[in-house]
This record gives structure tokens, C-alpha cells and sequence, in this order.
């Protein structure tokens, strides 16, 4: 067994009793109300999951296994030369709940490594895709495609025995993680290069060796490493993750779970919005004729956005209410590589108009910028202009963090989801309408 497993396996036996208890000793303690707004309004702030990979506070934002943003980037070992962390020390941090020391860092790459090659036939499938097929659902149906090479159904074809569902589960995520960078690559390579294929260098770090097939030199390995670390949880309610949560709770494997989380990624109010920003951004930068607009001129942009009846992309949240600490990661990375470029600037001056002009219309609870805000501006300035491919890099993050969700929700034997639904009539009769 190797030493993350093993770590795991402990953490696992440990944390098991917390949860039995919890179910058979106060299974009868209230979390949560659920009112008729919640349950016709997408069960916001519905009280009704568990996770400990991730926390995300309304005002505070996100914690990875308690730690913020600043505190996981300052913690985590980095790779020689660079300023940001190894992407394979943050899952193991997500996995496990601990910071690795180096050696454990170098063990987790050693784990990619030995199992990052990627089946032929998922190539030669996504030759055949139209030359028009959308990159993130090349990017699932690679996903799916590999779905038989499960050692989960394989192993519960046999007969597996319920407190070992992990097991497998672990092996599945692994195998998965380690080669959806090749993939998201090959994607971008097929689509926009001509074919012109880089291979995988087994010296470098996941971030590195992304940056490397992306065919992009430093900092863009930096940025790899950063933008998956951001991206990869924002606890268990919002569409990825749950989506993947979901379909994993019918013990559908790992490979069905996340092709369908990227699926869910997939959404313009979701993961897409990356896209949707440059698409904004780049709109408004040609009727511009590329001039820096005065923040009249922007908010007027803003204006005509909403008065068609279309949402501001990256601005808003379900739950976040203040700026997404995501965004000012990345827009302090900004700050310190790309000062001066003229979307970045734009960016800027959305970032003062766009949330006054939200409140005055009163509708968005949470007027600040969310991750998506940013990252679609900073993937332009390093040459990757073919916005539709920007929520491929989301998947890779978010499936870290929904891989850590999926072997622990088996580990702790959570059950399938389920649920209840009411009629709109029962509604009636409950608020004592009828
Ligand atoms: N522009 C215009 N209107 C907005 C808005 C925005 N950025 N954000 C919210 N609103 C509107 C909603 O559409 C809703 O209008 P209706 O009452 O007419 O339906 C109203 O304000 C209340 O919405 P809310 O409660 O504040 O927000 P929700 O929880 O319903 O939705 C969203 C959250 C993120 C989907 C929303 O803020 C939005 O559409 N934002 C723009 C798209 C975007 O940036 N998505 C990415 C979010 C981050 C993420 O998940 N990344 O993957």
C-alpha cells in the first residue's frame, strides 16, 4: 500500500466512529429548516450535507481543510524556483487533512506518474468528435470513455465488502487525476493546433507539466498550479461538486461521477461564466475600438447588460457575500505579471462599477466578483485566446477536490441520495392557501 493510501486508510479508521456516532446518538438533532422559498428556490442555504474537504463562510470564503487561501498557498510546499505550490501536495492536503512535507510531495507525483497514461482508444475518440464539439464535452466524454478501466466495478463485481468501497474508489480517482492534464491538453493541442501534440514530461510537476503540454512557458506553470488549487472546492452544495457527489452516491464510479460533474461544470451560472466574462469583456473592449472606457462609459456597458435581461457574468454567488477570495488571489497574480495589460485594466474598473450598479437594481444579494471575475483575462494574456476552452481548466481543479469528496462520502458509507419532493399542491396546503 502506498504511503498515501496507508495515511488515508488511518485517517479513515479514525474519523468512522465520529460519524456512527453522530447518526446513531443524535440522528434526531435539527440542522436545518427548509421554508417553501428554499424548496422551489434551489434549496439555498438548505442545511443537508456534509463535507470536511472544504468550508466556504458567506463573508470569510473559502477553507481548504480549515485553511484559507492565503494560508494554504503560504503552507504547502513549493516546487524549486517557484512561487506557487505543488498541485500534488494540495491533494494530498485535501485527501488527508494534513500538510505533507516534501517527501510526501515527491510521493504523491511518483503516484501520478506511475499511472498517468492515457488509453489510446480516448484519443482516437476524440479525433473522431466534430470539429465543432464544445472542449469541455470532449473533456467528459474522455472521462467517460475510460470508464471501463474501473477498478471499482471491477472490484464490486467480485464482491466487495461495504467498508472497503474507498479502496477502490481511491485507485479510480487517482488514476483519473493523474491523467486529466494530458487529456484537457490533447484537447487544447487537437483543437487549436493544428494536432501538434506535446508529450508529457515525467520530471515535472502536475502544474509544470501542464504548462509544458499547453505548449506555454513560465509563469504559465505557476498559474496552472494556482488556478487548479482555486478551483477545486467550494464545499458540497454548488453544481459540480454536488453533481458528482450525486451520481457517485448510486455507487456509480469515479469515472461516470466526474465526467457528470463536469457536465454540471458546464453551465453559463456555473463553471462557463469564465467564458462568458471574456465573451463580455471582449465585446465591450471592441466597441471601445480597445480605449480604456471611463467608469460612466463601463457602468453604461453594465446597464445595457442588465436591461436585456442578461446577467453581469462574474459577479454574484449563492452563498459568498463579499469579493470571492479566489478573485483576489488571482488578481494579486495579476498584480505582479500582467499590471498593464489593457482587459486586465478593464477587469479593474468592472471591479468598481459593477457592484454599485448591483445594488442600485436590487436584485443580486451578493454584488461582488466571483473566481470567474478574473481567470479568463489572465488565460488571454498567456495566449490561450479560445475562451470556450477556459471552464477545461476549471474541470481539472474541481475534479481534485471532488475526487478528495467522492473516496471520503465511501469511506464514511454515505448513502445514495434521495430527496423528497412535494407537490406544488401540497405547497398550497401547507402555507394554508387551499
Ligand atoms: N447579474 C445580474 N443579475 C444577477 C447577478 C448578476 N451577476 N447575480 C444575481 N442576479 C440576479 C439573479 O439572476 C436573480 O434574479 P431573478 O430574481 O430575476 O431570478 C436575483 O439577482 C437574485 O439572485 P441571487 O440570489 O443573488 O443569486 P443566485 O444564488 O440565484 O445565483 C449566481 C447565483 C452565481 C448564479 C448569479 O449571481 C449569477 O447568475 N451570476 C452571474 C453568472 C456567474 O458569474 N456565475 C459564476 C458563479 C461562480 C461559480 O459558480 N463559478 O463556477
Amino acid at each position: 500500500m502506498s504511503q498515501l493510501k496507508q495515511k488515508l486508510f488511518e485517517k479513515i479508521e479514525a474519523w468512522r466512529p465520529r460519524t456512527s456516532k453522530l447518526v446513531k446518538e443524535y440522528g434526531d438533532v435539527k440542522i436545518s429548516d427548509v421554508t417553501i422559498a428554499q424548496a422551489i428556490g434551489g434549496m439555498r442555504g438548505v442545511k443537508c450535507l456534509t463535507t470536511d474537504i472544504s468550508y466556504l463562510d458567506p463573508y470569510e470564503g473559502i477553507r481548504f481543510r480549515g485553511f484559507t487561501i492565503p494560508e494554504t498557498l503560504e503552507k504547502l510546499p513549493k516546487v524549486p524556483g517557484a512561487e506557487m505550490p505543488y498541485v500534488e501536495g494540495f491533494f494530498y492536503l485535501l485527501l488527508t487533512g494534513d500538510i505533507p512535507t516534501e517527501i510526501e510531495v515527491e510521493e504523491v507525483h511518483e503516484e501520478f506518474n506511475a499511472r498517468k497514461e492515457v488509453p489510446g482508444y480516448v484519443f482516437d475518440m476524440l479525433r473522431a468528435l466534430p470539429a465543432d464539439a464544445h472542449p469541455m464535452s470532449m473533456f467528459s466524454a474522455a472521462i467517460v470513455a475510460m470508464q471501463k478501466e474501473s477498478e471499482f466495478v471491477k472490484r464490486y463485481n467480485e464482491g466487495l465488502n461495504k467498508m472497503d468501497y474507498w479502496d477502490p474508489t481511491y485507485e479510480d480517482t487517482l488514476n483519473l487525476l493523474a491523467r486529466l492534464p494530458e487529456i484537457a491538453a490533447f484537447i487544447y493541442r487537437h483543437k487549436y493546433k493544428g494536432g501538434d501534440i506535446i508529450a508529457p514530461d515525467p520530471n515535472l510537476d502536475m502544474g509544470g507539466n501542464f504548462a509544458h503540454m499547453m505548449g506555454i512557458d513560465k509563469p504559465y506553470d505557476d498559474l496552472s498550479r494556482l488556478y487548479f488549487l482555486l478551483h477545486s472546492d467550494h464545499e458540497s452544495g454548488n453544481v459540480s461538486a454536488h453533481t458528482g457527489h450525486l451520481v457517485a452516491s448510486a455507487l456509480s464510479d469515479a469515472y461516470y461521477a466526474i465526467s457528470a460533474m463536469i457536465n454540471g461544470l458546464a453551465g453559463p451560472l456555473h463553471g462557463l461564466a469564465n467564458q462568458e466574462v471574456l465573451r463580455w469583456t471582449q465585446d465591450v473592449f471592441e466597441k471601445m475600438g480597445g480605449k480604456i472606457p471611463t467608469d460612466e462609459e463601463m457602468k453604461k456597458f453594465v446597464w445595457d447588460t442588465l436591461n436585456s435581461g442578461q446577467v453581469v457574468p462574474g459577479f454574484g454567488h449563492a452563498v459568498l457575500r463579499k469579493t470571492d477570495p479566489r478573485y483576489t488571489a488571482q488578481r494579486e497574480f495579476c498584480l505582479s505579471h500582467l499590471q498593464d495589460d489593457p482587459l486586465f485594466k478593464y477587469v479593474d474598473i468592472l471591479y468598481r462599477v459593477v457592484p454599485p450598479v448591483l445594488e442600485e437594481q436590487g436584485k443580486a444579494k451578493n454584488p461582488w466578483p466571483n473566481v470567474d471575475a478574473q481567470s479568463g483575462v489572465i488565460q488571454w494574456y498567456y495566449g490561450v485566446r479560445e475562451y470556450e476552452y477556459y471552464t477545461v481548466l476549471f474541470g481539472i481543479g474541481r475534479a481534485l477536490g471532488v475526487c478528495a469528496n467522492i473516496v471520503w462520502d465511501r469511506a464514511l458509507g454515505y448513502p445514495i441520495e434521495r430527496p423528497k419532493s412535494l407537490t406544488t399542491s401540497m405547497l398550497e396546503e401547507i402555507a394554508g392557501i387551499k
